[in-house]
This record gives structure tokens, sequence and C-alpha cells, in this order.
């Protein structure tokens, strides 16, 4: 692998953003991925090289960690920002489509929940996987959803609730989306939320987690 993917990869991985970004210390002054991913495009290297061997084995590395609690929320978003700033330069390339993405992930917080730091975090890790994310925030009621996926056909969709009292939106999201969409797999995640409830409302998978989100989404692509 050329050495700068590795560079970039680390870059990733311990949230070093660009060169006036101070973390982590024992990166101060160096280039970042911000500049580096500009580099590697510069001496031609593939975008699509750059993407899948650089940037997307870093997240998942990320991702692997925060699961297995050997970092938590400021380093993974850490990592999701420097991974959103080098990404800056790879999206053109998705535009003339010598970079394919996997697919459309719809992300919200169900109606009544205005807590958005962990679908944040979840839709970083996905888009860090080669997803086109469509993220439509907090509160976002089943119309909208629906709505959404009429303009995406064929996307997954992912549904965030932190509240018990939420969990009942959560519900009747996910029946109004199989009601108009009965094709769409729906993923769902938050801390009330489980494996038995996902069971209990029909969605098609449950993720504790945002590695676990891209896993599911990845495994519910490839059936
Ligand atoms: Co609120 N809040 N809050 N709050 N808040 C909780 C959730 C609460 C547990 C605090 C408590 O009482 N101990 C409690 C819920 C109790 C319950 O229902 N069981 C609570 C309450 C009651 C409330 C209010 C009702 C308080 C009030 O006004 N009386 C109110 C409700 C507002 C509303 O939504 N309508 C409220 C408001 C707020 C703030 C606005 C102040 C703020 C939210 C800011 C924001 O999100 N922008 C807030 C916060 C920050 C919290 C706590 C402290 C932290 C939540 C958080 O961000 N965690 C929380 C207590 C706690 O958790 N310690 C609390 C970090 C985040 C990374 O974790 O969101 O769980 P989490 O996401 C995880 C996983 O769940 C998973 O991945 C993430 C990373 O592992 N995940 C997914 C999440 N979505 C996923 C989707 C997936 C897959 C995985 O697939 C699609």
């Amino acid at each position: 692998m050329e050495k700068i993917i590795e560079q970039i990869a680390h870059c990733i991985e311990f949230g070093k953003i660009d060169k006036n970004s101070p973390f982590p210390p024992d990166m101060k002054g160096q280039d970042g991925a911000d500049e580096l991913v500009k580099s590697a495009l510069d001496s031609g290297i593939k975008p699509s090289e750059i993407l899948s061997d650089g940037m997307i084995a870093a997240m998942e590395k990320v991702g692997n960690k925060f699961t297995q609690n050997k970092i938590f929320v400021p380093q993974m978003l850490m990592s999701a920002k420097a991974m959103s700033k080098a990404m800056l330069h790879i999206k053109p390339y998705f535009q003339d489509g010598s970079v394919q993405q996997k697919g459309t992930f719809v992300i919200g917080t169900v109606s009544g929940d205005l807590h958005d730091i962990g679908k944040n975090l979840v839709s970083m890790m996905v888009e860090g996987n080669g997803w086109n994310v469509v993220d439509l925030g907090v509160d976002v009621s089943a119309e909208s959803f629906i709505e959404t996926i009429k303009q995406y056909p064929g996307c997954f969709v992912g549904l965030s609730a932190l509240l018990t009292t939420t969990m009942v939106s959560m519900e009747k999201i996910v029946g109004e989306i199989k009601a108009a969409s009965p094709d769409t797999k729906i993923i769902i995640g938050g801390a009330p939320v489980n494996q038995e409830f996902c069971e209990k409302i029909s969605a098609d998978a449950y993720s504790p987690d945002p590695q676990g989100a891209v896993s599911s989404l990845n495994k519910l692509l490839a059936a």
C-alpha cells in the first residue's frame, strides 16, 4: 500500500483533521487528513483507493474500538470530523461516477425526540463506510421519511430514539413506512431500544452502536 494512504488512515483513526488541528498533540504541525488526501489525489492515486484502503479502513477500526470501549465519544467525533473534511476532496468523484457509493441511507431521530448526538455518530460512520447519507435531523415525522424514501428509491432507513416516550413514535413510523413502502429496510437504534423491541415493531435490524449500524446495512445490502 502507498505510504500516503497509510498516513491518511492514521490521521483519520487518531482524529488529525488538518495541519492546524491541535489534536492529537504528538502530530502538532503535521499535515492532517485534509492535506494528505489532497496530495494523494494530486499525485494521481485513484480516489476509490484512497477512500477504501485509507479512509474507510480507518473508520472501521474506529468503529470497532468504540464498540469494544477502547475509545469514547470525543475520540470518535474527532475521527468523524477528519473523515468529513477529507471526504470533501473525494465527493466530486462520486458525482462523476469514478467512485461508487453503496447506496443511500436516510436517517433521522423520530418525532418528538430532539437527541441527535448518537444519530450524528451513526450518520458519520455510515458515510465513512461509503454510503450516501441523507440526514433528516431530529423530530422527523413518518410523512417526512416517506417523502424522502420516494426521492431515493431503494434507500435504507435508520431511526434513532433516546426517550422511552418516543419509542411509541418509532413503532408508528416503522408501521407507516412499511405500509407505504413494504420493501424498505429499516434499522433502529438508540439507548432505550433493543432487539426484542425491533422484532415487536417489525423493523429489519437493531444496532446498539454506529459500527453495528454499518454492519447491519452491509448485511441487508448483500441479502
Ligand atoms: Co436528554 N434524556 N432529555 N437531553 N439526555 C436522556 C436520554 C436521559 C436518559 C437522561 C436521564 O434522565 N438520565 C432521559 C431519557 C429517559 C428515558 O426516556 N428513559 C432524557 C430526558 C428525560 C430528556 C428530556 C425529556 C428532559 C426534560 O426536558 N425534562 C428532554 C427531551 C427533549 C426531547 O427530545 N423532546 C431531554 C433533552 C436533552 C438535551 C436537549 C438537553 C440533550 C440533547 C442534545 C442533543 O442531542 N443535541 C440531552 C442529552 C445530551 C441527554 C443525555 C445526557 C446524553 C444523550 C447522548 O447524547 N448520549 C442522556 C443521558 C445519557 O445518555 N447519559 C439523556 C451520547 C450518545 C453518543 O449516545 O445517543 O445513546 P446515544 O447513541 C448511541 C447509541 O444509542 C447508538 O449509537 C450511539 C453511539 O453508541 N445509536 C444508534 C443511537 N441512535 C442509533 C441509531 C442506529 C444505531 C445505533 O441505527 C439507526
